[in-house]
């Protein structure tokens, strides 16, 4: 199945991604709840999906639920530039990814790295602008509420391992960086529109190349064949259809690195003195109820991240912030990366109550609750935004 984009569309999707940097996304803000899917997600799960556009798919906070996993069929999707076509997915194995700055940089193809061995992790993905729509300054981009995100199980080989096997890092290199493997036209600067993040290069320590996801090969959508997972940090970082892994003394000079998911103030352009989106912060939500219930034991249900350290736990208040009730954990702990499902039976009376969510990791982060402005809204983590009111009665 070959995905085509009308040159139009293509264009259009192309020259709103080169300016996202700028503040300017050019998309439509339409969102249809349970909308029609894009023909590349074709197979994803309509009924819990909100569709932004095209190139952008949010899970409903119904859906997220209690899930300890989130179904492959539910998890969103964010495309800087439209997916590759589904060729690069008829001979995964043959996928080829170029490996530098290590003794002995050279190519090697994904049948080559699966025997290098493997890990399996289970890591939340979770979009830098997940929660812009709970700022009040109208930040550009996607309004994502909680949907960005997704916990999600990935298998793939240890970049450690991948380095150690090539004779280990190359000296003074302190970044890593991987490329995505969308195609750029022609006559367009790659640095302007190529999806190229590099993070500390601490972050090879958890980083792994993944061609599994919730055990199945990773779906073209969600980076097949080949996709850099870099648990702990936002989704911008984990780099989709992988082509090549560098360990580099400087950051790439792609836009989406030097300007682009850079915390600055509002009203201020974006520039590589900032803050870059890397490590994630500790985070929770209700996933229900989220609009009535019905008078006494109500359950109340949600999910928790630590971000880069285990989240350890949560509480939840349904008197807007007044008072808190240590919530209990569900399943079990799938190791620091993950989320956790929490649950709190309350007793509640008719009437309106403000249902929060605060989560403290290890360590000793508790989120807060007014989370700052930023120009392009991201990381926001704040309580109070994102506690629901919900009719008793
Ligand atoms: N090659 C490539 N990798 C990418 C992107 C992209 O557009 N191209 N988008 C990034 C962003 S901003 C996010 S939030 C996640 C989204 O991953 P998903 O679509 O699998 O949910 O992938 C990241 N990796
Ligand atoms: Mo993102």
């Amino acid at each position: 199945m070959t995905t085509v984009y009308p040159v139009k569309r293509r264009q259009f999707l192309i020259g709103s991604a080169g300016l996202a940097g700028a503040a300017v996304t050019g998309l439509p803000a339409i969102a249809q709840e349970g909308g029609k899917l894009p023909a590349y997600v074709a197979w994803k799960d309509a009924g819990d999906m909100i569709v932004h556009t095209d190139e952008t798919l949010e899970t409903m906070r119904a859906a997220q639920g209690d899930a300890l996993v989130t179904p492959s069929s539910d998890l969103y999707i964010r495309n800087n530039l439209p997916a590759p076509s589904e060729e690069i997915v008829a001979d995964r194995d043959a996928w080829e990814v170029s490996i530098e700055g290590v003794a002995e940089p050279g190519s090697m193809t994904l049948g080559e790295l699966k025997l290098l061995g493997s890990e399996t992790v289970v890591a939340v993905l979770q979009c830098s602008g997940n929660g812009r729509a709970f700022f009040d300054h109208e930040a550009s981009g996607s309004q994502w509420a909680t949907g960005a995100a997704g916990n999600v199980i990935w298998t793939g080989v240890p970049v450690r391992a991948v380095a150690e096997a090539l004779g280990g890092v190359a000296a003074d290199m302190v970044f890593l960086t991987g490329t995505g493997g969308e195609e750029i036209p022609e006559g367009l600067p790659p640095e302007s529109i190529q999806v190229e993040r590099s993070v500390p290069v601490e972050a090879m320590e958890q980083a792994i190349l993944a061609w599994d996801m919730n055990g199945e090969p990773v779906p073209l959508a969600h980076g097949g064949p080949l996709r850099l997972i870099v648990p702990g940090y936002y989704g911008v970082n984990n780099v989709k259809y992988l082509k090549r892994l560098a360990f580099t003394a400087e950051e790439s000079p792609a836009a989406i690195q030097q300007t682009g998911y850079r915390v600055r103030p509002v009203g201020v352009s974006g520039d590589p003195s900032q803050p870059s989106m890397y490590e994630m912060s500790v985070k929770s939500w209700i996933t229900g109820p989220l609009e009535d219930a019905e008078t006494g034991e109500v359950r109340i249900e949600g999910l928790a991240m630590g971000g880069t350290s285990a989240v350890t736990g949560v509480e939840v208040s349904t008197d807007g912030g007044e008072s808190w009730q240590e919530a209990q954990f569900l399943g079990p702990d799938m190791g620091p990366y993950a989320w956790r499902p929490f649950v709190l039976v309350a007793d509640l009376d008719a009437g309106t109550h403000t249902l929060a969510s605060r989560a403290t990791n290890g360590n000793g982060d508790t989120q807060p609750e007014t989370f700052e402005p930023n120009e392009r809204g991201y990381g926001h983590n704040g309580w109070r935004g994102h506690a629901v009111d919900v009719t008793v009665g």
